[in-house]
């Protein structure tokens, strides 16, 4: 019946799979297509993410690099430490810098994407998407083309303000900076700025990592402000006015705190928004064919097999409402979309104990529930959380922040004290809980944890030595790895 299947759908249909939008997400389903596939992809304003969408163009990959731009010079600090000695002025050139990361960023974008593309014998369009009747995608490669993705909300009143895309193919060095917002991406931006030498404040409208763990955010924050990083809490932007032309010019800022009681003016070059992304869903006829969607943020309803209320319609990546926003979670989700339509697999994607990190200055690796939600999730008096402070061998010599390194274990006492969360704040915090994260998914116990050898002395090994519990003391320890 199958054969019959595909040659009947084959007479009716140009290609069995149509992917409209070419984040990676859209990218590894349309690879992975088996039969015959196209994919769809709208790029136009040369600052939208192209092929390769928010991670290649806007997001994980210009974010890693300026990071590692400031742990350079954080590392030509230390390095006096270690006997470098050096005769000039260090300074930082934002240019050199800007045009290193693009000509990176171009390079990945198009020839190895295109090429794969190809050899999948996947039809690739640069043109604009919009189901126009249940099994027909309109396409049009003439208008301006708008992403499937997601894009970052800039309200109106904001306008003379910067999407935090842009930041990533600025030009010129964006000067004394205000961010606004104080998530993942809001974060991240100020800890890199910061570390390449620039003033920086943070408006904070509540709290600091929504969803994230809460006790690791205030270790964030602290570090931030020791990093010089100032935090304006609880405050929202009410006016931005020009106040000189340049690049960057200069902004005058106005904010209310949330109570209503305090206002704040100040002077910046530049503005950052990093609040939130909407997906840009609205103009591809998802109202034609009737895909349920959330109006506010766009962000599309689906079920455990990333279907959306209409059956042969699907939704994966940053598009789907309530999902984690994530590259890879992106990725895993479309492969294994493709293999359960045309390689007769049935594996779902698991959205659970998924990795995750920010480059923070403070890098920071999680994995499984923050404290807050294990206590919801088993009750408080059911979990137990093993935590410490660590000091890597590599910042004694020059004497860096000896308390700002911290891990912290949770466990499910009932079921043999499972690990439901690792929670790592430190140097290379993503590689170390990766690897953890693995041993998650295997229903890792904290008896499996402290029978586990470390490796010294390497800043991981923490977690194989975790003695001291939240529930005996308040008060962490500090281990050295030497
Ligand atoms: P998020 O995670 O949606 O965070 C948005 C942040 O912006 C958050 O701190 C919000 O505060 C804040 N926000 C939202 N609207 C406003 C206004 N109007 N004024 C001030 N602050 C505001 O977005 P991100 O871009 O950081 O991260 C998205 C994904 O990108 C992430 O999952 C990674 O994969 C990369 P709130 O907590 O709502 O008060």
């Amino acid at each position: 019946g199958t054969l019959n299947e595909i040659l009947r759908r084959g007479l009716r249909y140009d290609y069995d799979l149509v992917v409209i939008g070419g984040g990676l997400g859209g990218l590894a389903a349309a690879k992975v297509c088996l039969i015959n596939g196209c994919l769809v992809v709208g790029q136009s304003p040369p600052s939208s993410p192209g092929l390769g969408g928010t991670c290649i163009n806007v997001g994980c990959i210009a974010k890693k690099l300026m990071h590692q731009a400031a742990l350079l010079g954080q590392a030509i600090q230390d390095s006096s430490n270690f006997g470098w000695e050096f005769n000039k002025q260090v300074s930082h050139n934002w240019t050199c810098m800007m045009e290193a990361v693009q000509l990176h960023i171009k390079a990945m974008n198009c020839s190895h994407h295109k090429q794969h593309l190809q050899d999948s014998r996947v039809t690739y369009l640069n043109a604009l998407g919009e189901l126009v009747a249940p099994h027909t995608v309109k396409v049009d490669e003439s208008r301006e083309s708008l992403k499937s993705g997601e894009k970052y909300t800039t309200p109106e009143s904001y306008v003379l303000c910067s999407p935090s895309d842009d930041l990533f193919s600025l030009p010129h060095c964006p000067g004394h900076t205000l961010v606004v917002g104080a998530s993942y991406m809001g974060l991240e931006c100020a800890g890199f700025l910061a570390g390449l030498g620039l003033p920086v404040t943070v408006m904070v409208r509540s709290i600091l990592l929504r969803g994230f763990d809460q006790k690791i955010a205030e270790r964030i924050e602290e570090h931030m402000v020791n990093q010089r990083i100032s935090f304006l809490r609880p405050f929202v932007l009410t006016k931005v006015e020009k106040i000189q032309e340049g690049s960057p010019g200069k902004l005058r800022v106005t904010a209310l705190s949330s109570d209503g009681k305090e206002t704040f003016e100040g002077e910046f070059n530049t503005v950052l928004l990093a609040i939130g992304r909407e997906a840009c869903t609205r103009n591809i006829g998802l109202d034609h064919v009737g895909v349920k969607y959330n109006p506010r943020t766009g962000k599309v309803l689906v079920d455990e097999e990333d279907r959306t209320n209409v059956g042969h319609i699907f939704a994966i990546g940053d598009v789907q409402k309530g999902r984690l926003d994530l590259t890879p979670v992106a990725v895993q989700a479309g492969r294994l979309l493709a293999r359960r339509l045309y390689g007769r697999q049935r594996t779902k994607c698991d959205y659970i104990n998924v990795p995750t990190m920010l480059f923070t200055s403070m890098e920071y690796g999680a994995c499984g529930v923050s404290e807050e939600r294990a206590s919801q999730m088993y009750g408080e008096e059911n979990i137990e959380v093993y935590h410490s402070n660590f000091w890597p061998l590599e910042w004694t010599v020059p004497g860096r922040d000896k308390y700002a390194c911290y891990a912290k274990v949770i466990c499910h006492i009932p079921d043999s004290e499972r690990v439901v969360g690792v929670h790592v704040l430190g140097p290379n915090a993503g590689e170390i809980v990766q690897g953890f994260a693995v041993a998650l998914r295997c229903g890792l116990t904290k008896e499996q944890l402290d029978s586990t050898i470390g490796i010294h002395p390497v800043c991981a090994e923490v977690l194989t030595d975790l003695t001291v519990t939240q529930r005996a003391s308040g008060a962490t320890v500090v281990k050295g790895t030497c």
